[in-house]
């Protein structure tokens, strides 16, 4: 696939926000701080379009992007931020998941974990939840930069070791744009568009 066109689109607090399921839906969760916002930016090669930053937590809406007036991609708010208080997790606990148990337009779930961290429960967790609502998903490993050649190698058995159901595994570098085309092109096949 390629990207022609991407454009914020809106922010929402609440499921009531929720926008008509018209648009097919590819949707970035993972741990707070793995990258979903920059890996949003890289594929879409529009610096800044979706907010990053080195402090967890920074998304905090569900925010939806369009992508070449036909697709939404959608950057969740991270899980497993310790620092958040208790209310505000389950408040977000609850919106995250009512989003992946109800959401028809979901084409493709894209769960992000850190190359450098792959066997943390909170992920693994994640993968329970995706399975058990039977959702399509491709695991992308980010922060590939940071990894040596061994710890590469070592971080994807561990990942594959426990997700029997993921239908891809990407390692990706939204510094370096590694994995952009793999994972562009994988896209094609879940939203049925060139
Ligand atoms: N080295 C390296 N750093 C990255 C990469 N992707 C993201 N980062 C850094 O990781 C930090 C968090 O990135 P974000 O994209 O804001 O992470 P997020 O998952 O959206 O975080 P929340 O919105 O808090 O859930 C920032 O300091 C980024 O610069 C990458 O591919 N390589
Ligand atoms: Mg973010």
């Amino acid at each position: 696939m390629k990207i022609n066109s991407a454009v914020f689109y809106k922010s929402i607090a609440d499921p009531s926000g929720l926008p008509e399921e018209t648009f097919p839906e590819i949707v970035f969760v993972g741990r707070s701080n793995v990258g979903k916002s920059s890996l949003l930016n890289s594929l879409t090669g529009v610096k800044g379009l979706a907010k990053t930053s080195s402090t967890p937590g920074k998304t905090r809406l569900i925010n939806f992007f369009t992508i070449n007036d036909r697709i939404h991609f959608v950057d969740l708010p991270g899980y497993g931020y310790a620092a958040v208080g208790h209310e505000e997790k389950a408040h977000w606990g609850k919106l995250l998941s009512a989003y992946i148990e109800r959401r028809r337009s979901v084409a493709l779930v894209l769960l992000l974990i850190d190359a450098r961290h792959p066997s943390m429960p909170s992920d693994r967790e994640m993968m329970a939840f995706l399975d058990y609502h039977q959702r399509t998903y491709g695991i992308i490993m980010t922060k590939d930069d940071k990894l040596s050649q061994k710890e590469r190698h070592l971080a994807r058995r561990a990942v594959e070791s426990f997700s029997a159901k993921a239908e891809f595994i990407v390692n990706y570098s939204s510094f370096s744009g590694k994995g952009k085309n793999e994972l562009l092109s994988r896209f094609e096949h879940y939203i049925g568009i060139k």
